[in-house]
């Protein structure tokens, strides 16, 4: 079979199907939310998704499919009118075309819903009868949960916090130069506003270059359709006392203010509030790759995200939830495909160390918790190769760099996790007896069944913890 005619298939739309738009009140909705620090994996994880839901051949592991309840799987429009849908088509053309390349980076929340009809099987089945089951998926930016903390600061705790923090680093050059031109208490103008802003927002791009995830506000990084705007164009002032009226500090303290309540509330009331299940993607093998440091600001960065899940951690989050929970959620290592399946264990033993201390804390209000290794597309194949008289568990694939297949071996990860996050946290330049590879391969060219969706490790568990329970 082509893939003109795979890809027909994996693409059946809307129109096809002619369901009504209201879904009838019996009708359930999941909210799934798929999060993760950027390119930690979201868009691969949701197209895969999708694919393997409209097509169950790859999906044993989620039950529901298994056993053939899931009767008929297909794409409705977004129920959000104001939330752009997200650009399945364009993903899967990217991954599957006939030069399989990533999608490109998405910088927004986005949503797309999947419906599926469920009719139980067996003696149950014949009593309940059919029913519609509606699977909202949601993709948002880890870095905006980031932003949760804002709120129970006033500008200037905000101010003094930031100035500290990039007082040392050398990515803040410019921007402290900048601060030094500018006078609090002058009277207001835009224009300095704009070149404080600028600056500032110069400074928050290259700190994020350089591995560091405590940037707030986290919208500065990814502005969308707000770029330009004045909740958007602030910066810290070395002040202190009140601001007089007028002031460039009195204007900065109140675009500070608007930045929480027209930016941050917004996004936890409509998207963050509404979750039901929820996956984390970590991209644990990457940061192991970059090395010690860089596991570590991961561990900080989800200790820090992971606070918004936590109980009481916010008096406004908790009002606005009233006791509502995300009921399930998915910690999962992404691009697993890297290693041989032999060192999944260990990868998720990472995980479970890199969120432990957070998990502790947490306790995530009851929900139900689990971490895996996923691949959520499948871009490697194993082998083994010989060397030097040994075997050694290898993955092949085609280098990004290159256009080449090469096996790869990415390197031994160690049976006790603490061996790499005690090195990371006591702040080492590199690990101390082992030497991780970086790989990248390009997404392989699709072959495919009919009936199959993407080639992935460990989607149907995922999905499986994720839904399945609410599809019989
Ligand atoms: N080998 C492999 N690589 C993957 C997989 N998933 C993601 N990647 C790699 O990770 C990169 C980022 O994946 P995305 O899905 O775009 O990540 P994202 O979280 O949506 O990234 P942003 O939109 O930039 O925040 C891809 O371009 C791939 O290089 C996978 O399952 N296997
Ligand atoms: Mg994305």
């Amino acid at each position: 079979m082509g893939i003109g005619e795979i890809a027909g298939d994996i693409w059946r739309g809307v129109e096809e199907v002619g369901e009504t738009l209201t879904a009838p009140f019996s009708d359930q909705v999941i909210r799934l939310g798929v999060t993760g620090l950027s390119r930690a994996g979201k868009t691969v994880f949701i197209t895969s998704l999708i694919t393997n839901l409209l097509n169950r051949g790859r999906m044993p592991g989620l039950l529901p499919a298994a056993d053939g309840s899931i009767t008929t799987v297909y794409l409705q429009p977004q129920p959000d009118d104001t939330v752009p849908r997200f650009d399945y088509e364009t993903h899967l053309a990217a991954l599957t075309g006939p030069a399989p390349h990533w999608p490109e980076s998405t910088r927004a929340v986005s949503q797309l819903r999947l419906s599926m009809r469920v009719q139980k099987q067996g003696m149950l089945g014949a009593i309940s009868g059919p029913k519609t089951v509606h699977l909202d998926i949601v993709d948002y930016p880890g870095e905006w949960l980031l932003d949760l903390g804002l709120l129970d600061q006033s500008y200037a705790e905000w101010a003094a916090e930031t100035l500290d923090r990039l007082a040392t680093r050398p990515q803040a050059e410019a921007f402290l130069k900048h601060l030094d031109g500018a006078e609090p208490a002058a009277s207001f103008d835009e224009t300095t506003a704009k070149g404080l802003a600028a600056a500032f927002t110069g400074y928050l791009h290259a700190a994020r270059e350089a591995g560091f995830y405590d940037c707030t506000p986290g919208r500065f990084l990814l502005p969308g359709e707000m770029e330009g705007s004045p909740a958007l164009t602030f910066a810290p002032l070395r002040a202190n006392g009140r601001p007089e009226r007028g002031s460039l500090l009195a204007e900065m303290e109140r675009r500070f203010e608007a930045y929480k309540s027209r930016v941050v509330k917004p996004f936890f009331r409509d998207h963050f509030a509404r979750i039901d299940r929820q996956v984390v993607l970590v991209d644990a093998l990457g940061a192991i790759h970059s090395g010690p440091a860089a596991l570590e600001d991961l561990r900080g960065a989800m200790a820090r995200i992971l606070s918004a899940f936590r109980p009481g951690r916010n008096a406004w989050l908790t009002t606005l939830l009233r006791g509502k929970r995300v009921e399930k959620i998915l910690f999962a290592a992404s691009k697993a495909d890297h290693l041989h399946h032999h060192q999944h264990p260990q990868l998720t033993a990472i995980l479970e160390a890199l969120l432990r201390e957070a998990k502790d804390r947490a306790d995530f209000s009851g929900a139900a918790t689990e971490a895996m290794s996923i691949a959520a597309l499948r871009a490697t194949v194993e082998e083994t190769v010989k060397h030097n008289g040994d075997t050694v568990d290898c993955v092949s694939g085609i280098l990004l760099d290159t256009g080449k297949r090469a096996a790869m071996y990415p390197g031994t990860l160690p049976d006790d996790p603490n061996h790499l996050l005690s090195v990371a946290r006591k702040g080492a330049d590199q690990w101390l007896d082992a030497d991780y590879s970086l790989m990248r391969f390009a997404p392989a060219p699709v072959t495919m069944k009919r009936g199959d969706g993407l080639p992935h490790i460990r989607l149907d568990k995922a999905a499986q913890f994720l839904i399945g329970d609410r599809l019989i």
